[in-house]
């Protein structure tokens, strides 16, 4: 349990310099530092809705327009946001240990891909917010960094703005920017995009939501490295592990004989993870001040 976890950078800079083949997974918490909301907890809600209730095929089933003004605004907070130093000592590992290390991040927002991190040693498991998919047809549009990705979903600045000014102070910021009549609640599908291949079907984002299956040919690779040999250590970094099958890697990592390092801002948020109650090191604090620290 936490209680006997080591907290020492000392010890870790030691099991990193043996470790032959180490793998990290990514969260959220690893693009807090850049300005990005998490998902569960405090940054978890978007107007008056939990972030994860709009991940889902049912909820852009029932209200596309809703659906992509949450998605529109994360594609343009996710532009405007730089990689951190968490981000970066990452690619800096990568880099150091090719092909004896792998980041599995379930990050959607792009800024590994904005580091130089080696691109095969970056697992998007969860996909990406710059591609598009049809939901009626099989049309995909990868790398569209359109801001916004269509007229109807333009962002206006200063509203956001003032939404994340109030934010510290009061928990319901995103549920008065709701009410305010000038936030329009949702949008006409008519005036959303449109897939450009049977004309009918509405363009959505190219992410993974819940009950939907992940990349097979990633999920391939994933498996294949952790076939070819014993795995050293696992980097948990920013993840609250409550989503599988991403958090189910912990538990693979440790039966190749890997030790488990917990990288989290609030060692309690780990709680339902029962899969993280035994871990090796745990450091407690922001992934941008801590990896470089760790990593360096
Ligand atoms: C900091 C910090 C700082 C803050 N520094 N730290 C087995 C058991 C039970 C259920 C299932 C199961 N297998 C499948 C399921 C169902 C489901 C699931 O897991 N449900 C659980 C919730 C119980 N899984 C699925 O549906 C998956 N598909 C699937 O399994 O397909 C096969 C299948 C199909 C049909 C039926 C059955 C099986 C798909 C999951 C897709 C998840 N998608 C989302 C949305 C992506 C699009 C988008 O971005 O909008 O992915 S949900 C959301 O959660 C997003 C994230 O990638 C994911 C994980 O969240 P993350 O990153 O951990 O964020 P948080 O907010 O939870 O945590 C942040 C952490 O950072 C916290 O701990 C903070 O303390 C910390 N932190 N600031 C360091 N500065």
């Amino acid at each position: 349990n936490h209680a006997i976890a080591s907290t020492s950078i000392d010890e870790f800079h030691e099991v990193l310099r043996t470790s032959k083949r180490i793998v990290a997974l990514c969260g959220a918490g690893l693009s807090a530092a850049s300005g990005l909301d998490t998902f569960r907890g405090a940054g978890g809600m978007w107007r008056n809705y939990q972030a994860t209730s709009l991940a889902t095929p049912e909820a852009f089933e029932k209200d596309p327009g809703l659906v992509w003004l949450f998605y529109g605004y994360r594609r343009h907070k996710a532009l405007q946001a730089k990689p951190n130093m968490g981000h970066f000592a990452l690619a800096e590992l990568a880099k150091k240990k090719g092909d004896g290390f792998m980041c599995i991040t379930q990050n959607v927002d792009g800024l590994s891909q904005r580091t130089p991190h080696p691109r095969s040693q970056l697992k998007l498991i969860h996909d990406t917010l710059f591609d598009l998919k049809c939901f009626s047809c099989d049309y995909r549009e990868i790398d569209n960094f359109n801001d916004p990705v269509h007229p109807s979903l333009t962002i206006d600045d200063e509203s956001v703005t003032a939404r994340l000014a109030g934010a510290s102070t009061n928990p319901f910021h995103n549920r008065i920017a709701f009410l305010d009549p000038a936030t329009p609640q949702t949008i006409d599908p008519a005036e959303l995009p449109h897939c450009p291949k049977c004309t009918h079907g509405l363009l959505r984002p190219g992410v993974v939501w819940f009950g939907e299956s992940l990349p097979q040919d990633t999920l391939k690779e994933i498996d294949d490295w952790f076939d070819q040999d014993r795995v050293d250590l696992i980097l948990v970094i920013g993840t609250s592990a409550a989503v599988y099958p991403a958090a189910g890697y912990v538990q693979i990592a440790k039966r190749h004989g890997a030790r488990v390092a917990v990288v989290n801002m609030d060692k309690d948020s780990l709680g339902s993870a029962s899969n993280l109650r035994k871990t090796d090191f745990l450091f407690q604090g922001d992934a941008a001040e801590l990896l470089p620290q760790m990593l360096g």
